[in-house]
């Protein structure tokens, strides 16, 4: 299968099951109600599902089924949507719009868009402590601790605290990476993990998929960052204070591009003992690269 067409049926499949899983408004229940509503709205808003499509494609190398993978999948995105309802709070970013459309505290407001955030990483585990997510505790009990370590202190909250931080000081090249590695490698690096818990896959397989999706999520970040980088030039904007924290702060742009294809190559590289069973995790990192939004 091609990537695009991977990408697309993966996303339909994961925007169904999202459907499905997450809570429902039921008659009579306020609070819940605005909550449900405030958790599909940000979930159910478009995004491109690649940490989804790692998790399953990543699953797939170990004969794990795609529904079985589905509920760790819809977890690893719950965790991710409520790192973008908080990122765009006042408080962080302070961003309107979200893909598009307004944020969740402009949709609702600032109390809804906290508990929603909240809320769905609550329900992340909740979904990866199911039964049906795998009948083994033992392997529903490491995909929580791979979860919850790659969103916390250690993780990704750990990342966005450090980048808070580089607001008002220079940062290194390797205190970037360390800064990157935290924000959106390790939730990248969960997704792939997932797949290798789920299919109870050896320390070592699991290690080099781990090692692909932490340069895979670094050249994504160096990606957006030259996005971002692109966009200011042709709005003509001149802040490089935007740019704190990133390759391109240290690097220019030039260096820091050449930098995400040496990541890229290094990423393809921890995917030689699969062979041509993870063609379509090959074929993500040259789409993560090359991509325009
Ligand atoms: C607030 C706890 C907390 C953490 C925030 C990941 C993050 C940390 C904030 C999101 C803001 C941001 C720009 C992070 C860099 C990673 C990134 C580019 C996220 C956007 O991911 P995509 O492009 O989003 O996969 P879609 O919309 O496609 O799902």
């Amino acid at each position: 299968m091609q990537l695009d067409e991977a990408l697309k049926s993966t996303s339909e499949a994961v925007d169904e099951a999202i459907d499905l899983l997450l809570p429902q408004e039921v008659k009579g229940r306020l609070g819940e109600n605005r909550l449900a509503r405030a958790m599909r709205y940000s979930s159910q808003s478009g995004g491109k599902r690649i940490r989804p499509f790692l998790v399953l494609n990543s699953a797939s190398l170990f004969g794990v089924s795609q529904e079985s993978a589905m509920q760790a999948a819809v977890a690893v995105e719950c965790v991710h949507t409520f790192s973008l309802i908080h990122d765009d709070l006042p408080a962080m970013d302070d961003d309107d719009e979200r893909r598009g459309k307004p944020s969740s505290h402009k949709e609702f407001d600032e109390a809804t868009a906290i508990l929603a955030g909240d809320a769905l990483l609550a329900f992340a585990f909740e979904l990866l402590s199911d039964p049906d997510t795998h009948y083994d505790p033992m392997v529903r009990c490491e995909l929580v601790k791979a979860l919850s370590q790659s969103t916390g202190i250690k993780g990704m909250v750990g990342g966005q605290m450090i980048d808070m931080l580089s607001e008002d000081r220079e940062l290194n090249i390797d205190q970037i990476t360390r800064l990157q590695r935290m924000k959106t490698g390790a939730l990248f690096a969960v997704s792939c993990e997932a797949g290798a818990i789920l299919g109870k896959a050896s320390h070592s397989l699991r290690n080099s998929l781990r090692a692909y999706a932490n340069d895979l999520g670094l050249v994504f970040q160096i990606t957006d960052d030259l996005l971002d980088a692109e966009a200011d030039e042709q709005s003509g904007r001149t802040d490089k204070s935007s740019h704190k924290g990133t390759y391109i702060s240290v690097l220019g742009v030039d260096k820091a591009r050449r930098h995400a294809e040496i990541l890229a190559h290094q990423a393809t590289e921890h995917l030689n003992g699969f062979g041509k069973r993870a063609a379509l995790l090959h074929e993500l990192v040259d789409f993560v690269i090359h991509r325009t939004h």
